[in-house]
């Protein structure tokens, strides 16, 4: 709504290329790479290399990879730090702090051995940096504010230069004011493709790749709140909660790869549904093949990053997800007491005496709460959404579906819609005759009284620690 996609082109003399990073002159700032901006939140198509070495792309989660300038063999970025408006889902917005336009910023894709030079502006209110996460380079190009460079003031243009020397999986991030930076959405995807073939990395069909992060907003508001250190309340992978998350889009039996980076405060345990994965890859590089075994679930802790591979050879609609269950949810209000099995009966009547739109909430556990239509506060998602072919999805947060079909076209991501189950092979109502269960024979307890105690009573708990 408030970016565009903008093409600021400029003219002029030669470019700045530094030893170290440094503050680029007004007059080489003449000749930068244009600035290319993303107004939109979806995911865009693999950017096929137009220049340089050639390389199977990857298609970056409701994201978009930075378009270089190739100057003398030099591969050259612009980035622009900025803040910028982030649709987290339809019916919300959030006002963040990204590059070019959208948070994330956009993918970086390079090859083994390319030289690369990016320029940093820096649009923001207060200085940055950027750190390049498991990059091999000259410790004066690792953008530690402070440590390594002078940070890069409002309006000020850095530039950093190194080799790509390793292939792999990689982010960026600002190495200042980080706890704010990363709390509004500072953060960007790198991928190193191999040059050539290489023994620990096989080709793939489809690349996906998305990085773990997190915010506080207050439900009726649209900024982070970043000093919050763990009751984060979005969930999102790409900066999007579901059903913001676009699917997945694969064809039957191809070879795909997902590569993940987490920059937020907590691990998150990825589980894929349909089939086995083996994490192939880390941001140290390629794993050796004997340290590789068959998972579906793959922890990655804070500041980690894990490339999984596996062969699509089951077609359907596959969750995918953080397995911690709060981690598919949205903002939600989590001083809310367990209420199962408590009878309200009575109860309700009475309130409703004295606030006419008491309702009964939990009474037969959360399910309600996705098919109750309460009204929400302006710009906040309902706490479990999405609607799938068969009522409400009840998941919000770190969910998305991969999408598993045999007439996908090789190369095509769009969404083919939900998947059409042959006839057989779908859970459904049983309406045949049901046996009484069997029931073990009940032991007396053996000072002769019952052995069964019912406790009714529910204890007052605390929920600040999670
Ligand atoms: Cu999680």
């Amino acid at each position: 709504m408030t970016s565009r996609r903008d093409f600021f082109k400029f003219t002029g003399a030669a470019a700045a290329a530094g030893v170290g990073a440094a503050s680029v002159s007004s007059v080489a700032m003449a000749a930068l790479p244009e600035i290319v901006s993303m107004d939109k939140p979806d995911t865009q198509p693999p950017l096929l290399p137009p220049s340089g070495r050639p390389y199977n792309p990857v298609v970056t989660l409701n994201g978009w990879t930075l378009p270089w300038r190739m100057k003398d063999g030099v591969k050259e970025f612009h980035l622009v730090a900025e803040p910028v408006v982030r649709e987290i889902a339809p019916g919300m917005k959030a006002h963040l702090w990204g590059y070019n336009g959208q948070s994330p910023g956009p993918t970086i894709e390079v090859v083994e051995g390319d030289r690369v030079r990016i320029f940093v502006t820096n649009r923001l209110p207060e200085h940055t940096t950027i750190h390049w996460h498991g990059q091999r380079l000259p410790s004066g190009m690792d953008g530690i504010g402070g440590l390594t460079q002078p940070p890069i003031r409002p309006g000020k243009t850095f530039v950093y230069e190194f080799v790509a020397r390793r292939p792999g999986t990689f982010m960026y991030h600002p190495h200042a004011d980080e706890m704010t930076q990363l709390a509004m959405g500072m953060m960007g995807f790198w991928v190193t493709h191999p040059k050539g073939r290489h023994p620990l990395i096989e080709s793939v069909d489809r690349d996906f790749c998305f990085l773990l992060n997190a915010y506080d907003i207050e439900p009726g508001s649209a900024t982070p709140q970043v000093n919050t250190m763990l009751d984060f309340n979005l969930w999102t992978w790409n900066s999007r909660a579901f059903p913001g998350i676009d699917s997945l889009n694969v064809r039957l039996n191809d070879r795909v790869r997902i590569r993940i980076g987490n920059l937020t405060m907590t691990n998150h345990p990825i589980h894929l549904h349909g089939v086995e994965f083996e994490v192939t890859g880390t941001d140290g590089g390629p794993t050796p093949k004997g340290s590789r075994w068959p998972e579906v679930t793959t922890d990655i802790a804070v500041g980690q990053m894990r490339q999984i591979d596996f062969l699509a050879t089951e077609e359907g609609d596959w969750a995918f997800h953080c397995h911690k269950s709060h981690h598919t949810m949205n903002a939600m209000g989590h001083a809310v007491p367990t209420m199962i099995g408590v009878d309200h009966s009575g109860i309700a009547g009475k309130i409703n005496k004295l606030i006419p739109d008491y309702m009964v909430m939990g009474e037969r556990g959360m399910a309600d709460m996705a098919e109750m239509e309460m009204p929400l506060p302006d710009n906040t998602l309902p706490m479990m959404t999405g609607q799938g072919p068969f009522g409400p999805l009840e998941m919000g947060g770190m969910f998305t579906v991969m999408k598993v079909r045999r007439d996908q076209p090789r190369g095509d991501y769009s969404d083919p819609g939900w998947y059409r189950h042959p006839a057989g092979t779908q859970a459904h109502e049983y309406s045949g005759e049901l046996a009484a269960p069997v029931r073990a024979p009940q032991a007396a307890s053996p000072q002769g009284a019952p052995g069964d105690v019912e406790v009714t009573v529910r204890k007052p708990a605390g929920h600040a620690g999670h």
